[in-house]
């Protein structure tokens, strides 16, 4: 596996302080970079429905395992910042045949986006799954069981997008290894 300079050592099992697991969160609307900009789209939760312990990790990349529940809500458009029209679909179209309510492997950023120069911060999934449909709305519940590396700032976006993807492929290897792989059971209902 691709290990870069500013990587921590994925150790054999989760070391203190992981695992750490949240209860189910809302998925919030961002500023849409993430798919449109990056091709990598990822759930806005709130940081006050965080757990401490979250919210005192260090700004950077992390992986775990995440779990979605549709909100029996009817739909609502919700409007970004910049004027654009956001469907809120409630997880709706959330498939169970697709996988799309079982406990997936994700990629997380704490952060502060410094590419983006936001001025605060945000903690987005990246769940390592397809999905037909969005799912704003919907409530997700996520453990997180390791570092990847700290936030990084970068010149080009292309730059950005290759570091996710090297971070996801870290990720999946982590989450393959049994030491980590018995944590996917911890989020089943
Ligand atoms: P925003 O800035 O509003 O978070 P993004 O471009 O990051 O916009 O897109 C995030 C949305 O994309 C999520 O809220 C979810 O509804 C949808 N989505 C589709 N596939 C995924 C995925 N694999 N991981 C995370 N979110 C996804
Ligand atoms: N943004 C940064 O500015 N620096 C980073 O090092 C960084 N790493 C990320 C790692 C992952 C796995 C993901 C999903 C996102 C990362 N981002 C990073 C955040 C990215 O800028 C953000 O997802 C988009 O701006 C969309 O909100
Ligand atoms: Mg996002």
């Amino acid at each position: 596996m691709t290990r870069r300079a500013a990587d921590s050592p994925i150790p054999d099992k989760p070391e203190d302080p992981f695992p750490l697991v949240t209860d189910y969160c809302d998925i919030v609307g961002g500023f849409g970079r993430g798919s449109a900009e990056l091709g990598i789209p990822t759930a806005n939760i709130p940081v006050n429905q965080l757990p401490k312990a979250i919210n005192d990790l260090e700004l950077g990349v992390y992986f775990g395992f995440a779990k979605l529940r549709p909100v029996d809500h009817g739909e609502e458009v919700f409007t970004r910042k910049n004027g654009a029209k956001v469907l809120m679909n409630y997880g709706r179209n959330l498939d169970r045949q697709n996988g799309d309510l079982d406990p997936m492997p994700v990629v997380l950023s704490v952060g502060k986006n410094p590419f983006y120069g936001n001025d605060f911060k945000t903690v987005e999934l990246h769940i390592i799954h397809e999905f037909k449909d969005s799912f704003y709305g919907a409530q997700v519940k996520f453990s997180i069981l390791g570092h990847i590396r700290p936030e990084l700032n970068y010149t080009t976006k292309e730059a950005l997008i290759e570091d996710i993807n090297i971070d996801i492929l870290t990720a999946l290897e982590a989450l393959e290894m049994d030491s980590f792989k018995v944590y996917r059971s911890q989020l089943a209902d």
